[in-house]
């Protein structure tokens, strides 16, 4: 496809935020994508949310692997830093870029191919180790990219475009990422942006390893009856567990919910996540339930979508390790190199 380049010109009546910027400031290129491809919703919904939280654009470091759905950093947050590594490996360049300037954001962008096969051991480690990020995984069920094989996330049982039938076991993240210690689970879906965009946002407020897990349909190779991830079997097929939003700590606004109960969540950041239950029973902050609860509606063939887990007292990389609290890029060689004295103290605390 021809690359078309935007206009620079900005209607005069868009809205700026806090900051001054447009919604226009968080868009990219023009996307490439399919017409129709969930990716592309996904993209509109982090640039909404990065609009609605006033996030200042060169704050924001986006990184991702190989495929179409890691293809999509350079179609939001133009401004921002941007690093495309190869395929599976975005968390540990991510986990890199975050240890030496803890004072930006990170969201890491994956596709199912990427963090589940390739990449799977470079997800679960950064998981479990606490990098404070945001890591969405555009979820399709197939390698889009490579024209449609079944990827590791296609549910067993269910059938490719040609008819051909998965007999291997999905890998579930959302259940991998609990297990690894995620402080911060979601799933939900590219054709429910209601539900995303408040999600993204709270995800990217959280301080420790946010995860969302956004199914995507591929409409090119996925998105037709025997799928698993197209977009009538997940309209069909989605239990959302709650409705949620977040209201920055600037702003003292008051939310009117429909009947039901409201749990408020204060993220790090001082923000409040208002969390409004719709099924019943389910606590978010039961990482084992929230597990039982996932295989249950699993096996009655249930996508369940909303925030599963989250830990408000969550601890990230830099805390567990003790860094200093400026970013490590910024220390100057005399820091860095403090000389024989220094490491003889060190040597000497160690024998
Ligand atoms: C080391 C390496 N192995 C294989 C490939 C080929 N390859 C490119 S993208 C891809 C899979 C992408 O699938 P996914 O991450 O689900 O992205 P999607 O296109 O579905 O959004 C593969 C196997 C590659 N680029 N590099
Ligand atoms: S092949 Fe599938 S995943 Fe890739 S852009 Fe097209 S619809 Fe999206
Ligand atoms: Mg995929």
């Amino acid at each position: 496809m021809t690359y078309i380049t935007k206009p620079q010109l900005h209607h005069p009546h868009l809205k700026p935020n806090a900051l001054g910027y447009t919604r226009r400031d968080y868009e990219g290129a023009v996307s490439t994508l399919c017409a129709g491809c969930g990716h592309d919703s996904i993209s509109s919904a982090i640039i909404q949310a990065c609009y609605e939280l006033d996030l200042p654009p060169h704050r924001v470091a986006k990184l991702s692997g190989i495929g179409c759905s890691s293809k999509t950093p350079d179609y939001f947050l133009g401004n921002s830093h941007g690093f495309n590594t190869v395929h599976g490996r975005m968390p540990s360049v991510l986990t890199g870029a975050n240890l030496a300037n803890r004072d930006l954001i990170y969201l890491g962008v994956s596709g199912d191919g990427d963090s589940a096969s390739i990449g799977l051991g470079q997800f679960a480690h950064s998981i479990r180790r606490g990098v404070n990020m945001l890591y969405i995984v555009e979820n399709n069920g197939v390698y889009g990219l490579t024209k449609g094989q079944f990827s590791a996330t296609s549910d067993k049982g269910s059938k490719s475009k040609k008819g051909v039938v998965n007999h291997d076991a999905g890998i579930d993240l959302v259940s991998l990422a609990l297990q690894m210690g995620a402080t911060f689970v979601a799933r939900s879906f590219s054709g429910d942006k209601n539900q995303l965009v408040p999600l993204i946002k709270a995800a990217l407020s959280h301080k420790g390893a946010a995860f969302i897990d956004c199914i995507s349909p591929c409409v090119q190779f996925n998105n037709h009856a025997g799928s698993t991830k197209s977009y009538d079997y997940v309209r069909e097929h989605n239990e959302a567990v709650n409705r949620m939003d977040l209201v920055p700590a600037r702003n003292a606004i008051t939310i009117d919910y429909a009947p039901g109960e409201t749990v408020p969540v204060a993220q790090h950041d001082g923000s409040v996540l208002h969390l409004h239950k719709l099924a019943e029973h389910y606590d978010p902050s039961d990482r084992v339930g929230a597990l039982a609860y996932l295989q249950a509606r699993q096996a009655l063939g249930e996508i369940v979508t909303g925030l599963l887990f989250l830990d408000p007292e969550a601890r990230d990389l830099h805390e567990n390790l003790g860094t200093v609290d400026v970013p490590l890029n910024t220390l100057s060689e005399r820091e860095l190199t403090p000389g024989a004295a220094a490491l003889a103290k060190l040597n000497a605390a160690l024998r």
